[in-house]
């Protein structure tokens, strides 16, 4: 099986089916509190894993063939990519896709012979959008492959390179518009350094704000009217990335004020490589009302690099899913920024990993609503800051206290007792007992 279109229509079976093409959890119209289950899990198809990935890495060629019958860097390829990625989305009930301008269309000699090569493969997506539900969650520009971007986009020290992304740039939002995209992603793929010693840290921040500046502008001026994303990642490609975590992130996007054009897109492999849980920086940008979208996936946490593995961890897309239901939900999307392993070549393998992911995040769906509803968890963290609701507390809580009143009342209370005990290992219990307990 060579092709995409080989595949057949993906059914949901449920939990006891032992057919490898069929969900065994995600049921689009399934209601999980009083929402169907499609409306909560928007997947989506990133463009640059699912229809271009063969899994080459440093020591050899890919393995994957995705030329779908024809050549590489010809736009018959590209056309044909569109044609196996639709059918592929249809077949799963996948209804976005993400892309960056170079997984589209191979680049061209100079940027009017890419752009156009653009504005042709935009037509044949849009052609191709009519009639289905598929829309576009998000798009981006590579800036960060070609050696141009070797110190990154808009932290390069070359203003020639700069301008070259603008362009890029520039044209990758009118791409997205084109396509009715509800975002625009700034993965900030070379935004960084390799050594302090060369690097004027706070001249590169700055320009870097300057050209999402722009890029806001630009964009609204041309009636976009979706958000932005910043996706954090503390290194890889460099060694140290600028937008390191959700927490910078958000620090770096009001410093410049762009914060209320933004918001972030957390990557479960990012957030791990910063030495954080997925859950963290959801909790992170969710409290600070900046949660956007997720780039699902799963790293390896004895490997210090982006696998990108299809989500499998259901413990993870539990409490991922908790703290996204906690949050209200998502406006964007859950973008499966995953591919296979190398030895996983076949595109029956690629299907595998899209349903894979799809069950995981449905049954973490499903579980983070029974742990909701169950209560105990967010019964007991209530509880916990109780005192809190005595008078002096909330005087404090209202920034009507002083320090000498507090002072004045511990020294008339004397020792303080103990605050309680967090009970962790009781809360892991009732997380199990959820997750257990039978369907
Ligand atoms: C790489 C990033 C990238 C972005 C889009 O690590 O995850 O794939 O999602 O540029
Ligand atoms: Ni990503
Ligand atoms: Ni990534």
């Amino acid at each position: 099986m060579s092709l995409l279109t080989d595949l057949p229509r993906i059914p949901y079976e449920g939990p006891q089916s032992k057919n490898p093409l069929a969900f065994k959890h995600y049921d689009a119209n399934r209601l999980v509190m009083g929402k169907p289950m499609k409306d909560h899990l928007k997947f989506s198809l990133a463009w640059w894993h699912a229809m271009s990935a063969t899994g080459l890495d440093m020591f050899g060629p890919g393995t994957a063939d995705k030329t779908f019958g024809e050549a590489p860097g010809t736009m018959e390829h590209a056309r044909a990519k569109v044609d196996q990625g639709f059918d592929f989305m249809q077949k799963l009930g996948i209804e976005y896709f993400c892309f960056h301008d170079v997984d589209l269309v191979p680049e061209g000699k100079s940027l009017e012979e890419t752009n156009r090569r653009l504005d042709d493969i935009t037509d044949y997506i849009k052609a191709k959008m009519q009639g289905t539900n598929i829309r576009c969650l998000w798009g981006t520009a590579n800036l960060f492959s070609h050696p141009r971007y070797m110190n990154g986009a808009g932290s390069s020290n070359s203003v020639d390179v700069y301008c070259h992304a603008a362009a890029q740039l520039k044209k990758a939002i009118e791409c997205t518009v084109k396509l009715g995209g509800t975002g625009y992603t700034f993965w900030g793929g070379r935004e960084g350094y390799e050594t302090l010693l060369n690097t004027d840290m706070k001249f590169e921040q700055e320009n870097i704000a300057k050209l999402m500046r722009m890029a806001v502008d630009y964009a609204r001026s041309i009636g976009f009217t979706g958000t932005f994303y910043i996706e954090p990642k503390p290194k890889e490609p460099m060694k140290h990335q600028y937008d390191f975590d959700a927490a910078t992130a958000i620090g770096f996007l009001r410093q410049y004020g762009l914060d209320k054009d933004f918001k972030l897109n957390i990557e479960a492999n990012h957030a791990t490589l910063a030495g954080h849980t997925f859950q963290h920086d959801l909790r992170v940008a969710a409290m600070n009302d900046m949660l956007g979208s997720v780039d699902a996936n799963q790293g390896d946490l004895l490997l210090g690099w982006d696998t990108d593995q299809f989500p499998a961890d259901v413990y993870e897309t539990t409490l991922a899913m908790y703290e996204i239901l906690k949050s209200g939900g998502l406006k964007g999307g859950l973008n499966f920024d995953a591919k296979n392993r190398r030895p996983s070549y076949t595109m029956k393998d690629m299907a595998e990993g899209f349903i894979l992911g799809m069950d995981a995040f449905a049954l973490g769906l499903k579980k983070a609503a029974a742990i909701i509803e169950d209560g105990r968890v967010d019964g007991f963290v209530k509880e916990r800051y109780a005192s809190f609701d005595s008078d002096l507390g909330r005087k404090i809580r209202k920034d009507e206290a002083t320090l000498g009143e507090l002072a004045e009342r511990a020294i008339k209370q004397g020792q303080a007792p103990l605050p309680g005990s967090g009970r962790q290992e009781y809360l892991e219990g009732v997380v199990n007992s959820v997750l257990f307990s039978g369907e």
